[in-house]
């Protein structure tokens, strides 16, 4: 067993598993490929374990019995336990998989029988990771190390660390996977071709045992790139063809391929736009190309023009995907999801729900969250993002019948934070968001507090004290990154591109449409429609209001919509001002005060694991006294207000 390694299946890293040990003396299970690879999984437990082969025959009544009852639905399982048999009952083979995942877990976990024995039954039918994994085997915004998939414009061949992989996904399950990045250049353009597909549908069947699909993102300008073409235009006839070309050969090679994720018209990536055409040409001109198969078609509204006058404060990014995809609600074909980032910039710390969720009533929709640390301390400072992903599944969009944005979505997709590092994810403990993520789009009303605890426990340790001081620290680490970086959601303020440490000035006159807009009276965007951008309209008349009211903003998102004076009064009764400097000073104390607790962990969980994550939280405290330094200097200097408590701040 190797913690680092195994994730959250180290089953065996405590004692947990002692009164489990009798019902592996046998494995019932019905024929069929996911199914087989429960089976497995149970197998090499008990030898991993126990040095013991269970049994596998056709109908005992003890030990693991698992079952398919298809009433039950896709995905879904019910496990009850007797005293001398796990029943494991699945509505399908991915339904008996993640049961006998979950019993793996939580018996590692050390819960009680009560909370093993549980049905559970998926929110979503796809539960997707993305990947931004390069060719050349880089990985945009990539923390953990090369890519598992590619390297030097080669697919791997060696299946098993992608084995491991798909354990990992499906056991939280995970049941999509797009395995290359939406950014896709000349040499990637050509996955969906004979150049490479032999290699990737090996992919494919070794994530088909683990009952997870492999999708590819596409080049939009595919046709012309790779195909001839001189022409994407989606209402060309030859681009048409081209298309229902390479979907019959890709599911000649791969018939349970799931579809295409496309970034189109986008940071500078080729898209309908240029041929006057809209999204819904675009991306239903794919998605027929893919119908006669079952395929589907992910399309991102991550669309914006990334070429803007900072000069001009009348534009503002935030209203982007609103703006290009509310008028085309209703006319995307049926297997077409239009895939919204859970917000409308682009992963910060703090931002507004994005308002397409609730613009859209007439086209299926995916949710986006970004499980890599881009924005949100790059895998070296702690940030458990489960508290802010929930935030969005729960926003009241107060439309009509499905009010809530986790039940006007039909599936989630979260950008993968694993490489090839040893633990995956560069840091230890950046596991929980993977974890997290798979457990959170399975059933959003678990509480993130459940998630990490189980995630702990299963992870690093059982122990009742060490796991409750670990499990804490996840769920105070969202708030303690957003109090030592950018105040009030106005987002930003970091170093240009690299997307880590702060540089508050970095993007403020760029043309990327990132603007905190400081002067020395005040700071923040004005997004009301009053006096702003108008972005707050496009809202439900009740957020609208809520939102274009300075007194009824909330105050974390204070500055996300408003343009606030320095002396404004906040509901602590500080100012503004005030407000920067103690969060900032409390931010990074708490910051250093993660560092101690890790301390007291010493000796209580391997070495090499308390080192990897010591590390990292040295890492932290510097980052989080930069930002600090830097932030309330910089805000010292221009509003010339002093900090009433007179700490230091410097000149
Ligand atoms: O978050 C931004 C990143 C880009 C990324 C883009 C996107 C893959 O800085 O690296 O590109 O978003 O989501 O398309």
């Amino acid at each position: 067993m190797d913690m680092m390694y195994d994730c959250w299946l180290s089953a065996g890293k405590d004692d947990n598993f002692d009164r489990a040990k009798k019902y592996f003396c046998s494995v019932t299970a019905p024929d069929g490929r996911v199914v087989s690879s429960a089976v497995k999984e149970l197998c090499n437990t008990a030898e991993r374990l126990f040095g013991i082969s269970p049994c596998v025959d056709g109908d005992a009544d003890k030990g693991f019995v698992l079952r398919i009852d298809a009433s039950l639905g896709a995905g879904a399982y019910k496990t009850e336990i007797t005293d001398d048999a796990v029943y494991i009952t699945g509505g399908d083979g991915n339904g008996v998989l993640y049961g006998v995942y979950r019993f793996l877990i939580l018996t590692g976990g050390g819960y009680p029988d009560d909370r093993i024995a549980v049905s559970e039954s998926p929110a979503y039918a796809v539960r997707m990771i993305d990947h931004w994994d390069n060719g050349d085997g880089g990985i945009e915004r990539g923390y953990a190390g090369r890519s598992i998939f590619f390297s030097d414009y080669a697919v791997t061949e060696d299946m098993t660390r992608i084995t491991d992989y798909a354990r990992l996904l499906s056991s939280v399950g995970i049941n999509a996977v797009c395995i290359n990045n939406v950014n896709v250049h000349r040499n990637e353009s050509y996955f969906i071709t004979d150049r490479y597909l032999d290699k990737i549908s090996a992919l494919a069947d070794t994530f088909g045992d683990y009952g997870i699909k492999l999708y590819l993102s596409v080049n939009y300008a595919a046709p012309i790139e790779i195909g001839g073409l001189d022409t994407a235009d989606p209402l060309d006839s030859g681009v048409k063809s081209f298309w229902a070309d390479m979907a019959k050969n890709i599911y000649a090679h791969i018939p349970g391929f799931g579809g295409f994720l496309v970034k189109a018209d986008s940071e500078n990536r080729p898209g309908p736009f240029t041929y006057g055409r809209d999204h819904a040409d675009g991306a239903n001109m794919l998605a027929e190309a893919l119908r006669p198969y079952g395929g589907i078609v992910i399309w991102r509204c991550f669309v914006y023009n990334c070429h803007l006058d900072w000069r001009d404060r009348s534009i503002d990014r935030a209203r982007a995907a609103y703006d290009h995809f509310k008028p085309l609600d209703g006319r995307f074909a049926d297997n077409v999801y239009l895939q919204i980032k859970n917000g409308p910039m682009d992963f910060q710390i703090r931002e507004a729900v994005s308002p397409l969720f609730s613009g859209l009533d007439k086209t299926n929709m995916f949710a986006e969250f970004q499980i890599t640390q881009e924005y949100t301390g790059q895998q070296k400072d702690l940030c458990y993002l489960v508290p802010m992903w929930k935030e969005c599944l729960d926003f009241n969009t107060f439309r009509n019948g499905k009010p809530f944005v986790k039940d006007r979505i039909l599936g989630a997709a979260g950008v993968s934070n694993i490489g090839d590092s040893h633990c995956w994810t560069g840091a230890p403990l950046a596991g929980a968001n993977l974890y997290g993520f798979g457990r959170l789009v399975f059933d959003p009303s678990l509480s993130a507090g459940e998630i990490a605890e189980e995630w702990v426990r299963a992870s690093v340790t059982s122990d009742e004290k060490d796991s409750e001081l670990i499990t804490k620290m996840l769920l105070s680490s969202r708030d303690i990154y957003e109090s030592y970086t950018s105040p009030l959601g106005v987002g930003w303020m970091v170093v240009p591109h690299y997307h880590y440490g702060v540089d508050i000035d970095g993007y403020e006159y760029s043309p990327w449409g990132t603007y905190h807009y400081s002067d020395c009276h005040g700071m923040g965007v004005d997004r009301t429609v009053a006096t702003g951008t108008g972005y707050t309209s496009q809202y439900a008349p009740e957020n609208a209001d809520m939102y274009e009211n300075i007194d009824t903003c909330p105050e974390e998102l204070l500055l996300f919509f408003h343009h606030v004076p320095y002396t404004h009064m906040l509901k602590s009764g500080e100012t503004l001002i005030q407000h920067i400097y103690d969060s900032h000073f409390e931010g990074a104390d708490r910051a250093a005060e993660l560092a101690h607790q890790w301390e007291t962990l010493k000796g209580r969980v391997p070495d090499d694991y308390f080192e990897t994550v010591r590390e990292r939280f040295e890492m932290q405290t510097a980052n989080a006294e930069r930002w600090r330094d830097v932030v309330n200097t910089y805000f010292h200097r221009k509003s010339g207000i002093d900090d009433i408590h007179n700490r230091k701040v410097y000149d």
